[in-house]
């Protein structure tokens, strides 16, 4: 495959481990065509550019999703956790299955009003900011109310993140296990050094798994003692719940594993959506004055009024400018496909079972020939039904695609429709004129540093 020049032994196309090997990727796949190849360390990624060839990726018949080694490495925490099973594990459809009725209708209704009380502390936090005249965090705050969201909605706990000031150590203590799965990921291919680097690295972080178990097994053993096991909740339907076919209930194991994952699966991708949509709508002065139009119309004159469960997806504007957020900077910027049986992609690149291709998401979204020459350009009207109609299928995939496809996508969207339409019902928002849109890399994309000014509207 084609691959960028000045490839070196041992480390590949990297210039040792970049902090944003996302976005080092990014430029470095440039101009190198629909199909290309990434060497790090051992591990080769071989990368899909474009619209049509992603398209082919997500034909269920021929391929399924593949785990690349960024996700093997996340299996040290999340093991065969929904996210990071294999397609065969036994526990994924089983967990599949079980945990479907907890993201249907009458779930969502619970959780919606669980969302409207995260969403009232981020309005009083942001009342606060705006009445001192101090910029908000953006990114910081809207992490803590995802964080809150999923926790109270998945496990009717609240952990806290608006009443003290730092991050609550359990966040702290399973981002850093992640991030060194990630660096294990990378290293850990090369033979030896790469071993002992990885030991090393995994025990650093050993006390702050343990510290992660310790809290979870804590929250089952108090459901479970509680003997209010319901289906009130994620928590209570992962207790409670057998398979209404083989009567097969998930072990306790398997259950930490799903907790863990949703609560890192349901946080950062959703708040780094949130903070980049305020941002692109702070630099977009129509696409602002639709969505302070839009929410006025459906919520009405009351800066007070929540959000009805029915309201939310008439807000069709704003989800446009959620969508239209997501194609620019997928927060979950990349998935995995690889074939079932041999085949060919593109007509060109002969793949066996065992091998898998990534959609490149920030590029496929941006490829000229489904978006046109300003692909680079934030326009949410990009997703008016129209111009949805008129574009190929399968060219939009931020929450990934077929039968492993994002569980949570419309909690996710749900809840950032909400959340944007309390901010942009309330206030005016401001960037700072300075500022330029740099992208931090952990597990997800997010907008670095953003702060954006906010008056009452
Ligand atoms: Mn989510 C899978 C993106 C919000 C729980 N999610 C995926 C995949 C993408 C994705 C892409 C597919 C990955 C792959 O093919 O390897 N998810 C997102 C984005 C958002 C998001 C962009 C927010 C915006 N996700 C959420 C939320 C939850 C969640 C919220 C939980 C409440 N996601 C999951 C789970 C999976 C997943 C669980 C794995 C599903 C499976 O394989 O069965």
């Amino acid at each position: 495959f084609p691959h960028p020049p000045g490839r070196r032994p041992l480390v590949g196309d990297l210039s040792g481990l970049p902090r944003t090997p996302v976005q080092t990727i990014l430029s470095g796949v440039e101009g190198l065509g629909d199909v290309c190849e990434f060497k790090a360390f051992r591990n080769r990624f071989v990368l899909v550019t474009t619209g049509e060839l992603m398209a082919e990726l997500c034909d269920e018949r021929r391929f399924v999703k593949a785990l690349p080694p960024g996700l093997v490495a996340l299996r040290r925490n999340a093991g065969d956790g929904l996210f990071t099973a294999y397609n065969d594990e036994t526990n994924w459809r089983l967990a599949h299955d079980l945990l479907l009725p907890a993201f249907a209708r009458p779930a969502m209704l619970r959780y919606h009003v669980t969302m409207l009380g995260a969403a009232d502390e981020l309005i009083s936090k942001w009342d606060a900011a705006a009445a001192a005249d101090e910029p908000v965090d953006v990114p910081g705050d809207l992490t803590r109310l995802t964080l809150e969201t999923i926790s109270r909605c998945a496990f009717s706990k609240d952990m806290g993140s608006f009443t003290s000031a730092e991050v609550h150590p359990f966040v702290q203590g399973m981002v850093r296990t992640l991030g060194a799965g990630q660096r294990i990921a990378a290293v850990g291919s090369l033979p030896l050094v790469g071993r002992r680097l990885a030991d090393r690295v995994d025990a650093r972080t050993s006390q702050h798994r343990e510290e992660v178990h310790a809290m979870i097994d804590g929250w089952v053993a108090e459901r479970r003692t509680s003997g209010e096991v319901d289906d009130r909740d994620l928590l209570g339907i992962m207790l409670g719940s057998a398979h209404p076919e083989t009567g097969a209930m998930l072990d306790d194991e398997n259950i930490r594993h799903q907790i863990q994952t949703f609560l890192v699966a349901g946080h950062e991708t959703t708040s780094g959506a949130l903070s980049f949509a305020l941002h692109y709508l702070s630099r977009d002065p129509d696409a602002l004055a639709g969505a302070h139009a839009e929410t006025d119309a459906v919520l009405g004159p009351d800066r007070d009024a929540q959000p009805t469960f029915e309201q939310v997806p008439k807000l069709r504007h704003l989800r446009r400018c959620l969508d239209e957020a997501l194609r620019l900077w997928p927060t979950a910027p990349a998935f995995a496909r690889g074939p079932r049986e041999t085949t060919v992609l593109g007509e060109r690149w002969q793949m066996e079972p065992g091998d898998w291709a990534m959609a490149l998401l920030p590029a496929v979204h941006r490829d000229p020939a489904v978006w046109g020459d300003d692909a680079d350009e934030y326009r949410p009207d990009r997703f008016l039904p129209a111009a949805v109609k008129a574009r190929p299928a399968h060219t939009y995939k931020p929450f990934g695609t077929g039968e492993r496809a994002c569980i949570g996508r419309q909690f996710a969207l749900h809840e950032a429709v909400l959340v944007l339409a309390r901010v942009l019902h309330r206030f005016e928002i401001e960037a700072d004129p300075g500022y330029e849109l740099e992208i931090t890399e952990r597990l997800t994309l997010m907008p670095r540093d953003l702060r954006l000014s906010l008056r009452p509207r």
